[in-house]
């Protein structure tokens, strides 16, 4: 018998996918985790059915949210991943020499007991000497901890549920005030063609509270629409001004040197949506 997962992305579109073993389906504090081996992409995380991560496209995601703040700050050493309980933006960061500590913020244990059970591709980094795992919320610890990383990286899931306050004006605050004076923060924020009210209102946000803010772009194919954001708040550096000679040496699939300013080139539809 076949066996088909869907996700209903929105009301009148969803990705479909064969799937040939399910590894894990259960309820956690927080929420629904299914854990499934698809034909297409390999394994998949899935959480209140929506798709988080498969084994064969993680890399464009978490590169990207991972690899462009950290090449836009000159040294990296604190870094604090909120969300991203299955460990691969904070396997991203630690490939920068420069980073003496990373913290994983995740709200949900459930999801990282998972992630290194049967993601240790994505996870591996989680057991790294440098990487700290908090299970807590990321709101709170952003507020508890001021003044204290270099790099903070928002990798949450949809704006619905345990995520919710976390594309919240003050959240981002909060974030702005745990960064240290040259700090830069990232969030993932949908996409631009299913989720356009959303960008906006977080740009305008990021854009008031941080004197640089940017929008990027990337393409996941197993994400609504397959074309995918993120934002980026910054004290001091600017993206595009980083000097691209000085990236060398990083092992990605995704992200080069290049990609650096051209991600932040945006199609005429997106420049729109955060216009002033
Ligand atoms: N977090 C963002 C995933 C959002 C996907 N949305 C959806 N499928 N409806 C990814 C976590 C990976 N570390």
């Amino acid at each position: 018998m076949e066996l088909w997962y869907t996700e209903y992305q929105t009301r009148e579109i969803g990705i479909t996918c064969k799937i040939s073993k399910t590894y894990y389906t259960g309820k956690s504090k927080f929420q629904d985790i299914a854990l499934i081996e698809t034909g297409q992409f390999g394994k998949m995380l899935v959480l209140d059915g929506m798709v988080q991560t498969t084994v064969k496209d993680e890399f464009v995601y978490h590169e990207m949210i991972s690899h462009v703040p950290m090449c836009t700050h000159t040294n990296p050493e604190k870094i604090l991943v909120i969300g991203g309980g299955d460990g691969g933006a904070i396997r991203e960061a630690i490939k920068h020499k420069s980073v003496k500590k990373a913290v994983l913020v995740e709200i949900d244990g459930k999801v990282v007991e998972i992630a290194k059970k049967h993601l240790p591709e994505i996870s591996c980094a989680l057991d790294s000497e440098k990487v700290e795992v908090k299970v807590t919320d990321g709101i709170k610890y952003a507020k508890e901890n001021k003044n204290t990383f270099d790099v903070v990286m928002v990798d949450s899931t949809d704006p619905v549920g345990p995520a919710a306050g976390l594309f919240d004006k003050d959240f981002y605050k909060s974030i702005y005030e745990c960064l240290k004076e040259d700090g830069i923060f990232v969030a993932q924020t949908e996409s631009p063609f299913f989720h356009k009210d959303l960008i906006k209102r977080v740009f305008d946000s990021v854009d008031r509270i941080f004197p640089i803010a940017r929008l990027y772009t990337c393409s996941v194919p197993t994400y609504p629409s397959g074309y995918w954001s993120f934002t980026m708040g910054s004290k001091k550096y600017d993206p595009l001004l980083t000097d691209i000679s000085k990236i060398d040496g990083l092992q990605t699939k995704y992200y080069n040197p290049k990609l650096h300013k051209a991600c932040f080139v945006l199609p005429e539809f997106v420049k729109n949506i955060i216009k002033k």
